[in-house]
């Protein structure tokens, strides 16, 4: 997967997409990570990307024209690019939006700042608006790297272990069920026999009875959503 970034503060993605997993994607080639500069696309003399809004008030906007060469250059002949504009009016990112944006083969992300972006990259340019929550922050580059983190680790061979998919939180719209490790006894605090008993079965029925006790306690709106099997959450 080809992932592209524009943004005024490119450098505020080589710490958070420089570690750990993501790192380790990029190395094996699963995905090709580019960061660009919004500033050198802009046309203006003193390399302005923003200006003041139309009507008044308070704050910037930032300009069409950087953004629309900027997507232009680097879509090139890609026409299967995915233009993603990161905005609090976007649709509210989750786990299912995750393994669907998985699938495509390029993405680009558009990283706000400022009070906004001119309406007419929203309207022509975008081809998604994604928020990743209902609180303003001081730019797109946060939420950016939030989608990408967790499109990342569902590409192919990213995570070791594919089995560590199949039973995480959202998977089945149930929330993850208790994990414990050593020590068996930490201070007092027990691990649930079940657990150190080596019954497999027991194991999985735990497991399932738990995720759904913490779903039902914790997130209800979960259970309500079809993909939840009504037989096991009405004997659950
Ligand atoms: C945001 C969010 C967000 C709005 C103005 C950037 C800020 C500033 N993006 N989910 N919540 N963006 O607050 O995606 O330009």
């Amino acid at each position: 997967m080809r992932i592209d970034i524009i943004s005024i503060f490119p450098e505020m993605f080589e710490a958070v997409l420089g570690e750990s997993i993501v790192k380790r994607a990029r190395e094996k080639k699963a995905v090709d990570i580019r960061l660009h500069d919004l500033r050198d696309f802009t046309r203006d003399k003193h390399r302005k990307v923003d200006d003041r809004p139309f009507g008044g008030g308070s704050g910037m906007v930032l300009c069409a024209q950087p953004l629309f060469d900027a997507v232009a250059k680097i879509k090139g002949k890609a026409k299967k690019a995915k233009v993603i504009l990161l905005c609090p009016q976007g649709k509210t990112f989750d786990q299912a939006t995750a393994k669907r944006l998985a699938k495509e083969k390029q993405l680009i992300f558009i990283c706000g700042h400022y009070e906004g972006i001119d309406e007419r990259v929203r309207e022509n340019l975008a081809d998604e608006e994604i928020s990743i929550g209902d609180y303003v922050l001081t730019g797109g580059e946060l939420p950016a790297m939030v989608v990408i983190d967790a499109v990342v680790r569902l590409l192919p061979g990213v995570l070791g272990d594919k089995n560590s998919l199949k039973f995480e939180s959202f998977e089945g719209n149930l929330l993850e069920y208790p994990q414990y490790t050593r020590p068996a006894d930490f201070r007092g605090f027990k691990t649930p026999a079940v657990l150190l008993s080596g019954n497999h079965q027991e194991i999985a029925v735990w497991r399932e009875k738990e995720a759904l006790k913490r779903t039902r306690q914790r997130r209800p709106d979960l259970l309500n959503n079809k993909k939840v099997n009504k037989e096991k959450v009405k004997n659950g």
